[in-house]
């Protein structure tokens, strides 16, 4: 046998091992949602033919001839029992696009189908498209809705870093076969973390939006967008209202965006979304929850306080460190519910949980009360009550 493909069956084993690894939660968990020990998609998770020219004649020493960077954000869906995830894949040249891993597991045995997808473009070329939320919607079709990013024509010679991003939409019925449909118009100059609510309202699509004044600052955007369309083909949301406004001090005092489509549940639709602040160190991202009326999804009724998910060990590292984010989730019939995040724009992980704990949780969390006296006046209302509590006799262990 060759050493060339001596070396290829090594490279081929490390990587269904990594493939075929079985993921294991945690030892801590915070009860409201369990961690797991790897990560679900990584840019390793990147076919071999991907990455290497397998032509010994062309490679000889076979090297990675395209790379892949990084491997995250994705957007997920549950099809026919199995469990997908349509990954924001990135080369070293630093484009993202997607690709679709597939697994009969949702927590480990991501594998990537044979090619990335092949979206179309509109009449205007997207540079860079990223972050696909996959909807089912109840009009039949699954939705993709994702960031598609041009450099700002507008921008003064020279600068070559100003980009205008704006919602795309793409649709199928299968995961294989995409239409592209015109970009989403709005009254914003720009738009990232564009959701289509899965149900019609009031007989009308309904988008959640995240109205910007720049690229990377929300500038006066409020947070959470929220506006109406008759059509798909094209959408047009003629105005927007704020669903959750981002505030001073809190864990969204620079930006928010909806995560992925909310879940319907009994009391109320769902939300997962992330929240930004400023640090000396850069933006943190985190994951936060919140619920809003069945019947007016731009109604919040109960919205806890703090983070559900903030960056943790090595999930704090990576080309922009110090960020969760959350665009794909899975909620099954039975109440189980997967969240795929990512972290710091590198890699796929995978927290469990389930409705109802979600639930409990936006229900019983108390508001965040925005001054630290408030806070503590929170804390020792709690304090007190489970001292109080301590006092029973089948407390007497915490108090050793
Ligand atoms: O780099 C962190 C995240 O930044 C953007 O999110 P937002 O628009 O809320 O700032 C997105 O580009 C996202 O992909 C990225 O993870």
């Amino acid at each position: 046998m060759s050493e060339f493909i001596q070396q290829l069956k090594a490279l081929k084993a490390d990587h269904d091992k990594l493939i075929g690894r079985p993921n294991v939660p945690t030892k801590q968990s915070n009860g409201v949602y369990q961690r797991y020990e790897y990560p679900v998609v990584t840019n390793e998770h990147a076919p071999l033919h991907w990455r290497y020219d397998l032509n010994p004649e062309t490679n000889p020493f076979l090297m990675e001839r395209i790379g892949v960077n990084a491997a995250f954000n994705p957007g997920a869906i549950e099809l026919n029992g199995k469990y997908y995830l349509m990954v924001r894949a990135e080369g070293v040249d630093r484009k993202s696009f997607f690709a679709v891993a597939e697994s009969d597991s949702p927590v480990e045995g991501f594998r990537f189908w044979d090619f990335p997808l092949k979206l179309d473009e509109t009449e205007d070329p997207d540079t860079n498209v990223y972050d696909m939320r996959l909807v089912k919607h109840e009009d039949g079709w699954i939705y993709g809705l994702f960031c598609t990013e041009r450099k700002d024509p507008a921008a003064p010679a020279g600068d070559l870093s100003s980009a205008v991003a704006q919602g795309g939409i793409a649709r199928t019925k299968d995961l294989i076969t995409w239409e592209r449909l015109p970009d989403l118009k709005t009254p914003s100059a720009q738009q990232r973390n564009v959701v289509l609510h899965p149900e019609f309202v009031n007989g009308k699509y309904a988008f959640y939006t995240r109205p910007q004044d720049g690229f990377i600052d929300a500038g006066s955007g409020g947070g959470i967008g929220w506006g109406f369309s008759d059509s798909m083909n094209p959408a047009i949301v003629q105005s927007e209202t704020i669903v959750d406004e981002r505030q001073y001090h809190t864990i969204k005092e620079v930006k928010n965006g909806q995560g992925p489509a909310p879940i319907k549940t009994e009391k109320g639709w769902l939300h997962i979304a992330h929240g930004v602040r400023n640090t000396a160190a850069g933006l943190r991202y985190v994951l936060y929850t919140f619920m809003t009326d069945l019947n007016e999804p731009n109604k919040v009724i109960y919205s806890p306080g703090g983070h559900l998910i903030a960056p943790e060990g090595i999930e704090r590292v990576g080309d922009v460190s110090n960020v969760v984010f959350c665009n794909g989730v899975i909620a099954r019939d039975n109440g189980e519910v997967y969240i795929y995040y990512a972290s710091s724009d590198t890699r796929c992980h995978v927290a469990t949980t389930t409705i109802d704990k979600l639930v409990d949780a936006c229900m019983n969390t108390p508001k965040d009360p925005l001054r630290s006296r408030a806070c503590v006046d929170q804390r020792s209302e709690l304090i007190a009550r489970n001292l109080e509590l301590m006092n029973r006799p089948e407390y007497a262990f915490l108090k050793d």
